[in-house]
This record gives C-alpha cells, sequence and structure tokens, in this order.
C-alpha cells in the first residue's frame, strides 16, 4: 500500500479510526519525569500509563522527557524525533482481540552521547521530580551472585575518572545531583522499573556506594532528598519485527518506524515512598503498596524464571517463539511441576492474588501466538537473568533440603545451550556479554561437567554444594546423550 501518512503530530487529526489516537493538545503537557532507557519494556508499559491518566484523566503535569544513554539507542533517538515523540502500541490479547493506539506521553527526549551535558542539564531543571529508570538488568552493574554494585565493572570505573563523557546512569545521575545541590533546588524520585530483587533498595545502594566512592560530600545531600521506591512492573513486550511495522501500514495505513507490541495484561505495583508529589496513577490501575517482596517474589521466580526455562529448553528443542514453547505438553509440564515443586514452597500469596491464580495466568499469557515473542529476546543476557530469576529459589530449595531435580536440570540445560546447537544441530546465536566465558566453560564441561559452575562471577558458592553439583552432572550427562524432548518426557515422568 502507498497510501499511508507518516506518524507525527500533524497527521494525528488524519490517522484512520482503527487507530485509538491522542486527543489532547500535547503543548500543554508539562514534564515531570525524566525517564532513562526509553525501550520497547518502557514504551508498553510506564509511558502508557501516563498516556492514560492524560487522556482518560486530563493529568496534563507529567509528560516525559525520554533519555537515551546507550549508543544502540540512536536508531529510536532519531526515530522519536522524527515522530514527535508519538508510536503506536499493538496491544494482542491471546483471544484474538486487538487494539492499536497512539501513544503521546513522551513529549521531549535527549540522547546522552551526543551531548552529555545538555543532557545532564535537562535532568537538572526544577520542573523534573521523578527520574524513572529500565536500563536492564545489565545496566545496574551488579554482581551476578551477590546482587552488589561492581564499583569495578570497566564502565563505572571509566565514569568515576572522567566526568565529561559519562556512560553509565551513575556518572550521569552524580552530575545532575552535584547542580541540584548546588542550586540549592529539591531531590528526586528514581524509580527503577526493572526486573531486580528489590530495584529501588538495590540502585539506592548502588548510588551510596558509587558516590561514596567518588565524591563523599554528596551523601548527605543524597541520603536526604532523594527516595528510591521499590516498583513490581509486568507486561510481556516484544522485539519489534519488520512485520508489525508492515502491519501498522498495511492495516491502519501509518507509517510508524518502530511501533510496539505487547500483551494485553499489564501490572504495576509501587512501594509508596515519592519525596513529592506522584501522578494519580491509581486511576488507571496501579496499586501502591507498603510492602512489595510479595509481588516482586511471585513474578521474578514464577513468570521471568518461567520465560528463562522455557528459553533455553525451547532453543534447546528448536523452538523460535515463546507460544510454540508453551504449546508444548512436554515443556509446558515440566515448567509447571517446576513451579509446583520447587518455586511454590519459598514464595507467598499477595494481598491481591494467589500463587496458583498468577501460575495459570502467566501460563496461558506464556501461550499467547499473537505477541510472538521470541525465544532470543528471553535469552539475550541470560547470565545477568538466571542468577536474579533462578538461583534464589534454587538456593532456598537446598537451604531447606528439599528438592532441586528441576532446577539442576534447568542449569544443566542452561550450561547445554552455550554449546550452540539444538537438538537437530542447527546452530543459534548466543547473545550474552558474558558469552565468550560461558562458552569457553561449557565446552570445557564436556570433559569435566564442574568447570561449568567453576565460574565464580555466576555461580559463587554453588559449586561447593555437593547434592547441586551430583544433579547438575547427572542431568548434564542425559542432557548430553538424549534429546531434550525425552529427557522432558522422562523428567515429566519422574522416570530420569
Ligand atoms: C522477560 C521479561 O527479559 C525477560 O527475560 O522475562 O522481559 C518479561 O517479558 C517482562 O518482565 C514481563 O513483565
Amino acid at each position: 500500500m502507498s497510501n499511508f501518512l507518516y506518524l507525527n503530530t500533524e497527521n494525528i487529526p488524519s490517522l484512520p479510526k482503527s487507530i485509538t489516537t491522542s486527543k489532547v493538545d500535547r503543548d500543554k503537557i508539562k514534564t515531570s519525569i525524566a525517564h532513562i532507557g526509553i525501550n520497547n519494556f518502557h514504551r508498553a508499559h510506564q509511558a502508557y500509563y501516563i498516556h492514560e491518566l492524560i487522556e482518560k484523566h486530563n493529568e496534563m503535569n507529567f509528560g516525559i522527557c525520554g533519555i537515551d544513554l546507550l549508543e544502540s539507542d540512536r536508531k529510536l533517538y532519531n526515530i522519536l524525533k522524527d515522530q514527535d515523540g508519538l508510536y503506536t502500541l499493538l496491544i494482542k490479547n491471546s483471544n484474538g482481540k486487538h487494539e492499536t493506539k497512539v501513544i503521546g506521553s513522551i513529549v521531549e527526549y535527549f540522547y546522552g552521547p551526543e551531548n552529555p551535558m545538555a543532557t545532564i542539564e535537562r535532568i537538572a531543571q526544577p520542573d523534573i521530580k521523578i527520574i524513572s529508570l529500565t536500563i536492564a538488568e545489565d545496566g545496574y552493574h551488579l554482581n551476578e551472585i551477590t546482587g552488589e554494585f561492581n564499583m569495578k565493572h570497566p564502565e563505572v570505573e571509566e565514569d568515576s575518572l572522567n566526568k565529561f563523557n559519562p556512560r553509565t546512569v551513575f556518572g550521569y545521575l552524580i552530575q545532575v545531583f552535584n547542580l541540584r545541590k548546588k542550586r540549592d533546588l529539591p531531590g528526586y524520585t528514581i524509580l527503577s522499573c526493572d526486573n531486580i530483587q528489590s530495584n529501588g533498595d538495590t540502585i539506592k545502594s548502588s548510588f551510596l556506594k558509587y558516590v561514596n566512592k567518588t565524591d563523599s560530600s554528596l551523601l548527605p545531600w543524597l541520603e536526604e532528598n532523594i527516595s528510591f521506591p521499590n516498583s513490581m512492573v509486568d507486561r510481556i513486550t516484544t522485539v519489534t519485527s519488520p512485520i508489525d511495522i508492515e502491519k501498522v501500514k498495511n492495516e491502519h495505513a501509518t507509517y510508524d518506524q518502530w511501533p510496539v507490541v505487547c500483551e494485553s495484561f499489564s501490572n504495576w505495583i509501587i512501594e509508596d515512598n515519592f519525596m513529592f508529589d506522584k501522578p494519580v496513577w491509581e486511576k488507571v490501575g496501579v496499586q501502591f503498596v507498603k510492602d512489595i517482596a510479595p509481588f516482586e517474589n511471585m513474578k521474578l521466580r514464577i513468570l521471568n524464571a518461567g520465560h528463562s526455562i522455557l528459553g533455553i529448553i525451547g532453543t534447546l528443542s528448536g523452538h523460535t517463539s515463546v507460544h510454540e514453547v508453551a504449546n508444548n505438553e512436554d515443556c509446558i509440564v515440566f515448567l509447571e511441576n517446576y513451579i509446583n515443586n520447587e518455586v511454590t514452597p519459598n514464595i507467598e500469596n499477595t494481598e491481591t492474588q494467589s500463587i496458583s491464580t498468577y501460575k495459570n495466568q502467566v501460563v496461558s499469557r506464556f501461550k499467547n501466538p499473537f505477541i510472538n515473542d521470541k525465544l532470543s529476546r528471553i535469552c539475550k543476557e541470560s547470565s545477568t537473568k538466571i542468577p536474579i530469576f533462578i538461583f534464589p529459589t534454587l538456593t532456598e530449595q537446598l537451604k531447606n533440603k528439599k528438592t532441586i531435580e528441576h532446577s539442576a536440570f534447568v542449569i544443566a540445560a542452561w550450561c547445554k545451550y552455550y554449546d550452540g546447537v539444538d537438538d537437530f544441530k542447527n546452530p543459534f546465536d548466543i547473545l550474552d556479554s558474558s558469552s565468550n566465558q560461558l562458552i569457553r566453560t561449557a565446552a570445557l564441561s564436556h570433559q569435566n561437567p564442574e568447570l561449568f559452575l567453576e565460574n565464580n562471577d555466576i555461580f559463587k558458592n554453588l559449586v561447593n554444594h555437593k547434592s547441586f553439583k551430583e544433579r547438575f552432572t547427572y542431568y548434564l550427562s542425559k542432557l548430553r546423550s538424549l534429546p531434550i524432548k525425552e529427557c522432558l518426557v522422562l523428567m515429566n515422568e519422574k522416570k530420569l
């Protein structure tokens, strides 16, 4: 189809009725949130909630200034500039009901690598009250196993030495804080929206450590003027494919260079710990709670761990999408047994949801064929995900001397994953910043399985756990001699 409109403010009134468009005068939206990490997830989640607040409740005080810091974000930054911050969100329910919405809550955008000082100055301006983050697990530079901030990470070290060309969120924000302090301006609420255990507490202790090392005179200001609420965010959001772009063009006569595809389910739970006014997010379904831990544990250990498990066993079985694996009986029974036997004993129901309802909901969300979520997205950077999503369950089961069979099988399958070929001898790409090391130790594990676990940064004490080591070695030998499909059937029949 050649008859299409480019997505931008001017064309909004002419877009077809099949797209829900923004109805407010966007010039009247005032910015008070600086969001770092304008990725698909942010665009499907936090930016969507602000958009709903603007559109349904005429709340014009919490527009978003989008900030990207990574080289890889340049393309999206240019597109957002081109499209006046607008983009389409394709919300796909598993019952086949879909909605296409233009989201208009991102009203400004800055790109750090292009002009770091202008970016720092913008965040330091007095109108910004909340700095929110989706910088992914690896953006926090945590030691995989201890969960502690890794001051020795090369990018962090570099930032602590060269303040004019920062690369990390720490390098940027310490300068922002200094400006605010110098100008006698109030502080911020820093709202982490990443899948990290106690994300607010974690980023707080990372900042304290970073500031202590680089500019300790700022510590009292930081302690007094910044709050770090924990939050739990949940909405499956895929990597955009060229087909999605074509779909918007063909079905809605609109050319959006980078639409976002997500499921219809969405959830956001935030600890009520804000420095100043916060958006009345509860009007659009956000829940403010005192203690986030039960929500977080349930989500990280069921949904995110479930994703990682399907990602590993699915890739080895030759699948490419989450829904294919979730609709495969052997794979899903394995996952359900893992959740029932090893996860459930260590988590509790939340105020609003029982473990079994959440589990069933997650399984049916995984089966949604319309979002076509790729296993490559799930397995990307799994060396920073498995320690957060799977190890807490494993270590608690070990501590309580309870079954670890499924966890040990998963870690053995994860080792086999680094052989880089599926059961049909087809190679797949491994996208992980620790891949060199993991591929090397997985290769060595053919002779001596324990060598995979000797990857100290990732496994730390697990290698000293006799029972775990024994079960891991056993499953690895099975997985290297039988196709994974057969291993899963035998596991499900308790015959392995
Ligand atoms: C996924 C998450 O990255 C992953 O491994 O599990 O991105 C997941 O889709 C979101 O956390 C859903 O809320």
